[in-house]
């Protein structure tokens, strides 16, 4: 039996095409999917989209359209999206989908059974983008009324609604964040989870509205519809099958190993949520990973600040490889960090094009060039190599321990370790100057094999972050993918390539690119 984990992204409201900063978390839990399945875990990894709510009604109506007509091809397109970054899900929930919905509406039923739920009015501020209530305290701002998460105009709300009293487990809620200090993601947030909003304590949530209808019905009143968070943060336990026939996968994947989400979201994964599965007896999530904020130079990059940008453009233009190379290189996840077009030309010129293509480019050519293209054995090994091999085993072991603790970024540097320790080993061994002389064939053989080696290792390590470069560089090594050479455990033994295939030299794996001309593109 393989140890589980479920890894799970934020629904996105499909009331737009999605930007790169939304991709940039999908992506994130794409690399954390593809490593925990390469260490042998058996990995269920949840995306969707979150369809109701106000917001979304009122897009549709701009368009003139029923809501679900505006929604599809919405949803196709991010779909789509998907695929064209080689994003490897599980499962794609909507939450407009029968399975979702009735277990929605049985969710409601078993907290107003269990007296969590009961029937008030409420009058307050409602954000519309935001989909989050305030009180008046909250949204006051000089004199006039504004999300405090968003600074949008809020509507001011008064109608009868049902509230969930979160303050009967604020005290639950506060005891095991201090005991489970792994719960809150980084730390940092979690102070300001704990200190801005359990600790001046929680006023009962409304948790249904009557002045729209785009949502699920109240099982028992269905002039009201359920608040769209509860609705969406449900999503994660319905796609398992939660309180349906077949609950099979609720029960092996459930609780989830970690719901990665932005930073923005992090107060309704955090207390929402939580007293949710409280009070529905639920054990809790693992982790919630709250990430920051992809930035553009004018600040936070968002579809109605107009300073998004398209995914579906970039990888036209740069492949899927780049851009998710870029993204987990760059920002230091957890913190935010900025796009630049000056940033990504350079990433993708200095790491990809010059270090890792050029490497294999040079190793292949110089092995067509010196041995018909044939990979030798290593028969000559000198004192030299064994520093190749200790960066080997190094940068792998630093790679896992930056995964395994979230850290993309400096799980990549450790891998270029090896990529730049490769390269220096190619100035070291002169391989153009042994190739003078005859009597040094057994020794260039040894660098050669070693180079090729060197880049298997490497290629292994991709594997989590990059989906296309790995093929490639096994088939520019004429290796077969397979147990052994290309599984992650075979990069932890120097030497699993074998000698004598021939090696297949293709066309670069990234090309150079003219910072130029792509800022004017
Ligand atoms: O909030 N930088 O959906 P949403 C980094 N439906 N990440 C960003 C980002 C940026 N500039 N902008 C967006 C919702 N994101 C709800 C979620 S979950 C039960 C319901 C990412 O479409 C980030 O992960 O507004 C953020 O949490 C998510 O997109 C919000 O997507």
């Amino acid at each position: 039996m393989k140890p589980t984990y479920y890894i799970t992204t934020p629904i996105y409201y499909p009331s737009n095409t999605l930007h790169i900063g939304n991709a940039y978390t999908t992506i994130a839990c794409d690399a954390l999917a593809r490593y925990k399945r390469l260490r042998g875990y058996d990995v269920f990894y949840l995306t969707g989209t979150d369809e109701h709510g106000q917001k979304l009604q009122q897009r549709a109506a701009e368009e003139g359209k029923q809501p679900l007509e505006f929604i599809n091809p919405i949803v196709d397109w991010i779909k789509d999206l998907w695929q064209r970054l080689d994003i490897s899900y599980d499962d794609f929930i909507r939450t407009t989908q029968p399975r979702h919905k009735q277990a929605v509406q049985k969710i409601f039923q078993k907290l107003m059974d269990k007296g969590d739920i009961y029937l008030g009015e409420y009058e307050g501020y409602y954000c519309v983008p935001c989909e989050a209530f305030w009180t008046e305290h909250q949204a006051k701002k000089e004199d006039e009324h504004v999300c405090p998460d968003c600074g949008r105009a809020v509507n001011l709300v008064k109608e009868e609604s049902y509230f969930f009293r979160m303050s009967n487990y604020q005290e639950r809620l506060l005891q095991y964040i201090e005991e489970n200090p792994e719960f809150i993601q980084p730390e940092s947030r979690r102070n300001e989870m704990v200190n801005n909003f359990l600790k001046p304590g929680l006023e009962d949530l409304s948790v249904s509205r009557m002045t729209f209808d785009w949502g699920i019905k109240l099982p028992n009143d269905p002039k009201h519809v359920i608040y769209v968070w509860i609705d969406a943060l449900a999503n994660y336990i319905t796609a398992l099958g939660y309180m349906s026939e077949d609950d099979a996968k609720f029960n092996k994947y459930w609780p989830a190993d970690v719901h990665m989400i932005g930073k923005d979201i992090l107060r309704f994964h955090t207390i929402y949520w939580p007293i949710i599965l409280m009070a529905l007896e639920l054990p809790l999530p693992k982790k919630v990973f709250g990430h920051g904020w992809l930035l553009m130079p004018d600040g936070k990059m968002s579809k109605s600040k107009g300073n998004a940008i398209d995914p579906k453009f970039l990888i036209e233009r740069y492949g899927s490889d780049s851009i998710r190379y870029f993204l987990l290189r760059e920002i230091a996840f957890g913190q935010d960090g900025i796009f630049t077009p000056e940033a990504f030309i350079q990433r993708l010129n200095f790491d990809l094009a010059n270090d890792l293509g050029n490497l294999v480019s040079r190793t292949t050519a110089m092995i067509d060039k010196y041995f018909e293209g044939i990979i030798p054995a290593p028969t000559a090994e000198e004192v030299l190599d064994e520093s190749l091999k200790e960066t080997a085993r190094t940068a792998f072991a630093g790679l896992e321990d930056h995964m395994e603790n979230m850290r993309f970024g400096n799980a990549l540097a450790s891998l270029w370790e090896l990529v730049s320790r490769t390269n220096k080993y190619i100035d070291e061994t002169a391989p153009w100057a042994l190739a003078k002389d005859e009597a040094n064939k057994a020794r260039l053989g040894t660098v050669m094999y070693n180079l090729a080696e060197s880049i298997r290792i490497i290629s292994v390590g991709l594997q989590p972050f990059m989906t296309q470069a790995p093929v490639a560089i096994w088939n520019q090594l004429g290796l077969t993918a397979g147990e052994g050479v290309t599984d992650w455990d075979s990069a932890k033994t120097w030497g699993k390539l074998p000698s004598g295939t021939k090696v297949n030299r293709g066309t670069a794996l990234f090309p150079r690119l003219e910072l130029e001309k792509e800022i004017a593109a």
